[in-house]
């Protein structure tokens, strides 16, 4: 699926702004047969769940409703006019006037629907969208609804970032040719001083004497290389590489063309660079790279998860500010413009699945419980899980496959990979994303439970990642004994699988201004502690190939009280304010990045 642009022969109406909104228990039986009973509006995109000082909102469980009139601009006459949702957290039901047009599950995905049939170029039509926000033992991510001691529903999940709800995404109509460019899949190697650009596009059924034919333009828009057919390998001689910190796109321009007349056009950025793991260390055009960043959320006060550009850009600033090359869209993939940003600016993404909170150990672990089966017939994950992952899967790497900024996919955070029936549900899932996409690594992010020893799926996977708090969950406020466990821990992945290793979380809260003389969690001054210590491990291991701090800011956790307003583990305060921690980063990797990663 293409993402929306305005070409010479396609159009865009965002459909951005305030929208009628209501909860369901609020706007009666099949409210999209007439203009919501209410008053009350959301902005899209937007969680909805901070938008008002209400509880009922906050805590909502179960279906909201978003709805406006759209008038289809009279000139898209004759075209295709396809309805396109960004994302619906987590499971939508939209109707055009009272026709239910689509559904769609998975709440960081985009989906669309061909809506020429229900609307008339110049005419007017109520958009009318139930999103619901529960997560179920077969959704991705899983989670359960149970109903509380006074009888009321209440979401339960296995992952801390607060469940946000609601169109966090645009929301557009387009209209389209009828013969059209469907997909473009887009790879890149590299031979010699020469770039290799493979495409493969998927067309509507062309009529005859439609012809299909793309050219390769640098990014001020010289020709450098052409070719003709639905798959084929353009040269890009003396090519300039995408490289983390020094970005350069070509665009592709793929065309169907009949009678001499241009029947579609669609451009796509192309970063012509290579990523592969050789023994323990990841290349990225053949030279090692070392990732420091940080596990991100897509989080910010009132609007929750929804899509800011101005927190994009500040963040992609402030991650540069610390020296930062890389980070995770922990744990879901993010807004596409996150990714074409990052395209833009050079920054390196692993690029994570919803699959987070797969994990009855977690749970059970702390709480002392040691018989547990997350994963199987007899577990709580099954196939039906396993299909809906994969299918998430599938939506993952069709969205975001061409995004050179990807250079590796996280398929879980934190799984059960200690449960026996871990690997029959994950074997699949890692053959399916490498079918899907033979050329990206493919990672997990370990939790502690599951050991080097203990672990039955890590050997499955190309690069190992690995999530650990010693010095916060365990070894609290003992930085020498976490300083020996971690060594411990890291040196025994790297003795039993040679693969080159990522520490994609760790770190501890901070309270910002709290401060003490002497080792004390939630100072700012253990949080840098902590993370100087772990620094120092990672220089004494030479697998290590990568730091990522969890987390980039404070974000909003699921309210328990091992939460303060949220999880503080971030190194920027939730308003993006340097806690003392980001100082040291960026006094390490700014000149990390000249030592390890030199132009
Ligand atoms: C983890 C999770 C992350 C949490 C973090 C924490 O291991 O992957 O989602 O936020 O720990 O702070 O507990």
């Amino acid at each position: 699926m293409l993402t929306p642009k305005i070409t010479s022969t396609r159009e865009v109406l965002n459909l951005d702004g305030l929208w009628r909104f209501d909860l369901d228990a609020a706007v009666g039986e099949e409210p999209w047969r007439a203009t919501l009973r209410t008053t009350r509006e959301a902005p899209v995109p937007a969680s909805y769940n901070d938008l008002f000082p209400d509880p009922r909102f906050r805590d909502h469980v179960g279906v909201a409703w978003y709805q406006r009139t759209v008038r289809v601009p009279h000139g898209w006459r004759g075209t295709r006019v396809m309805l396109r949702l960004d994302a619906a957290t987590h499971e939508a039901a939209v109707y055009v006037d009272d026709d239910l047009v689509v559904t769609h599950v998975g709440g960081y995905t985009p989906f669309e629907v061909d809506i020429t049939g229900h609307v008339t170029a110049g005419g007017e039509f109520r958009l009318t969208i139930g999103v619901d926000n529960r997560l179920t033992p077969s959704s991705i991510p899983p989670g359960s609804v149970d109903t509380d001691s006074l009888g009321r529903p209440r979401q339960r999940y296995m992952h801390d970032f607060f469940n946000y709800g609601g169109l966090a995404r645009s929301v557009s109509i387009q209209s389209v040719p009828a013969e059209r460019i469907d997909d473009i899949t887009v790879t890149t190697e590299i031979d010699g001083t020469s770039g290799l650009v493979s495409y493969d596009l998927v067309t509507t059924d062309l009529t005859p004497g439609a012809e299909v034919r793309l050219r390769v333009l640098t990014a001020d828009g010289t020709v450098v290389g052409a070719s003709s057919g639905s798959r084929g390998v353009v040269e890009i001689p003396d090519v300039r590489l995408w490289r983390p910190g020094a970005a350069y796109l070509y665009t592709v321009v793929a065309e169907i063309v009949r009678d001499g007349e241009v029947r579609d056009s669609y451009p796509l950025a192309v970063g012509v660079r290579t990523v592969e793991v050789r023994g323990n260390r990841v290349l990225i055009n053949g030279e090692p790279f070392y990732f420091t960043g940080f596990g991100k959320h897509e989080d910010s006060p009132v609007r929750g998860k929804g899509h800011d550009p101005a927190y994009l850009v500040h963040d992609f600033e402030l991650m540069r500010w610390t020296g930062a090359n890389s980070f995770r869209t922990s744990h879901y993939p993010y807004a596409e413009e996150v990714l074409d940003y990052a395209d833009r600016q050079g920054i390196v993404v692993i690029g994570e699945a919803a699959a987070v909170g797969l994990n009855l150990a977690i749970a059970a672990g702390y709480l002392g419980q040691t018989e547990v089966t997350t994963f199987g017939p007899r577990g709580a994950f099954g196939d039906t899980t396993r299909d809906a992952h994969a299918a998430h899967l599938r939506e993952l790497i069709a969205r975001d496959k061409n995004h050179p900024s990807i250079v590796m996919w996280s398929i879980a955070n934190e799984p059960d990979s200690r449960d026996p029936g871990a690997r029959d549900y994950f074997a699949p899932l890692v053959s399916l994303t490498r079918e899907l996409d033979p050329t990206r690594p493919v990672t997990y992010a370990n939790m502690i439970l599951a050991q080097h020893d203990t672990d039955v799926i890590a050997d499955l996977f190309d690069v190992v990642s690995i999530n650990r708090y010693y010095g916060w969950y365990q070894d609290t406020n003992d930085l020498a004994a976490a300083e020996a466990h971690l060594e411990a821990d890291l040196r025994g992945w790297e003795a039993s699988f040679h693969k080159p290793i990522i520490v994609s979380e760790f770190g501890a809260d901070a309270i910002a201004g709290l401060h003490a003389a002497v080792d004390q969690p939630w100072s700012e001054d253990y949080q840098t502690a902590l993370v100087a210590m772990y620094q120092r491990v990672f220089d004494r291991i030479d697998s290590v190939v990568g730091e990522h701090v969890w987390a980039f800011a404070d974000f909003q956790a699921m309210p328990i009280t091992q939460r303060v307003d949220g999880n503080k583990k971030g190194v920027f305060t939730r308003d993006r304010r340097p806690k003392a921690v980001a100082h040291a980063l960026r006094a390490r990797w700014t000149s990390l990045s000249q030592a390890k990663n030199p132009e």
